[in-house]
């Protein structure tokens, strides 16, 4: 593949993703292709939220006095605050911050909800726009000043265990979400130094993009009781004292389009899964002197089957090579192309070719099947899909035991290093600055008599670190 970036640009202008020319930087046009492909995308992970999340709608002004009530949260954010100043001409006495997340619209509102235990767990989503000054390189989808897809989820517990048990549930909510698009991922627990302003700790997936550099797609916050006192979001408990309440929030962006686009593609442009492509298939006639009423005609009744069996399918009888056809729809990336000529008719056959591995089948066109093989050759490509990019990310995450072979690493192959670390913070610092990474974070225990790669010292646990975006 050519350099990433200029690949990751030019199929988002040729694919018709977004249009990145609106005059503002950091902000996009969703263009038709690219918003359905967000709706598909969106459309599954809110399936999954909705089975014990309700959705809302907060308003995207935030007063400034809200906004900086919470110390720490705050200062993780003031540098980012796009701000509201004038009504008109007049200029307003409490400025109001474009949210940059939503925790303080949300929880003076949930201040006044929450009252008994009986009220509690509550578990709410939105997907919203955010907006953040982001002064680091700005890039499409990946770092953007309007977040277009946030889908933020925000929680409230009784006590601390139930928000713990929180965190792992809506991990298992992304894993779910991005099996289903065929994202690989890692799962850690970010350092100190690197958690959500205002967590207690935070849990992050992070995959890997084509150039080598990881992109952190989803985090888990297990917020603790910070800003339940910083908003006196207090339950009354069984014996009938008041407590304040625990939570957790967790959310992902337009990264996740970013990843589909870019771990999936290859050469010949996009390449979706059936899963959130906005035609799944499309259907070329091919056609020559004679017959080609026939043809035609056999392609409709095929493509209104289709249709009505739910598929999203287009049939392109447009009046121009086949093979321009099939260039175009590579492309774009529709997982399957049905060819049908008038041989394959009097053989009572559709030929299906897969965009993501290019095989041909000659499948039986008995009305009795079709429609069955049709979906499980589609349920085969998603699968498939989801194996050879897991695979390629597994081959990427190299265990090094020196820093001597971190530097190589990095420098020849990139990828995620898996490493024993002390857990110190001055050590880790240290480390991302001498071997130009970031420390990704802690995914679990060393085993005894391991020893920091770093420092020497006993190491605690085994990490990730890795070149980020
Ligand atoms: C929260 N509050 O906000 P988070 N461009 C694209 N994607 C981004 C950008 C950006 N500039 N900044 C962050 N993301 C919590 C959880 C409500 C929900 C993506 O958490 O600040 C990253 O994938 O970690 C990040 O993991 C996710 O948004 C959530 O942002």
């Amino acid at each position: 593949m050519t350099e990433f970036s200029e690949w990751f640009h030019n199929i988002l202008e040729e694919a018709e993703i977004i249009d990145t020319r609106y005059p503002i930087k950091g902000m996009h046009v969703w263009l038709p292709q690219g918003f359905k492909i967000r709706k598909h995308t969106l459309n599954i992970l809110k399936e999954i939220l909705d089975e014990d999340h309700e959705e809302v709608l907060f308003p995207l002004l935030i007063p400034e006095d809200e906004l900086a009530k919470e110390a720490i949260h705050v200062k993780g954010f003031e540098s980012e605050v796009y701000w509201v100043t004038h009504g008109g001409l007049t200029e307003l006495n409490k400025k109001f911050a474009l949210r940059p997340t939503s925790e303080t619209a949300m929880y003076p509102m949930f201040s006044l909800w929450v009252r008994s235990h009986t009220d509690l767990p509550m578990k709410f989503y939105q997907v919203v726009n955010t907006f953040r000054y982001e002064t680091k390189h700005t890039r499409p989808l990946i770092r953007v000043r309007e977040i277009t897809t946030f889908t933020e989820a925000h929680t409230v517990h009784a006590t601390r265990e139930e928000a713990d048990m929180q965190v792992k549930r809506a991990i298992e909510i992304y894993e779910t979400f991005f099996h289903e698009l065929g994202i690989p991922y890692t799962i850690s627990k970010r350092p100190e130094w690197d958690k959500f302003p205002g967590a207690d700790y935070t849990m992050a997936f992070d995959t890997l993009l084509p150039d080598g550099k990881t992109l952190q797609i989803a985090t888990v916050h297990n917020l603790g009781q910070t800003f339940a006192k910083t908003f006196n979001i207090t339950y009354e408990a069984l014996e009938g004292e008041h407590e304040y309440a625990y939570q957790t929030c967790y959310g992902l962006s337009d990264r996740v389009i970013a990843s589909i686009i870019g771990i999936h593609g290859d050469e010949a442009g996009l390449c979706l899964s059936p899963a959130v492509a906005p035609y799944q298939m499309v259907i070329v006639p091919i056609i020559f002197k004679k017959g080609g009423e026939e043809v035609l005609d056999f392609c409709r009744k095929l493509e209104e089957k289709l249709k009505g069996e739910g598929f999203r399918v287009h049939f392109d009888d447009r009046d121009i090579r086949a093979g321009k056809k099939y260039y175009e729809w590579e492309m774009r990336g529709v997982p399957l192309r049905l060819e049908v000529g008038p041989r394959d008719i009097a053989n009572k056959k559709v030929v299906t070719v897969r965009r993501d591995n290019g095989e041909k089948e000659f499948m039986d066109f008995n009305p009795e099947t079709f429609i069955e093989d049709i979906t499980s050759l589609m349920e085969k490509i998603n699968i498939d899909m989801n194996k050879k990019a897991w695979k390629s990310f597994e081959d990427e995450i190299r265990t090094v035991e020196s820093i001597e072979e971190v530097k190589k690493t990095m420098d020849e192959l990139g990828g995620i290093i898996s490493f024993d670390w002390c857990g110190d913070e001055s050590c880790g610092k240290d480390l991302e600055e001498t071997a130009g990474v970031d420390v990704l974070g802690i995914q679990s225990e060393s085993e005894d008599g391991k020893v920091c790669m770093n420092c020497g010292k006993p190491a605690k646990h085994v990490a990730l670190m890795a070149k980020t975006y």
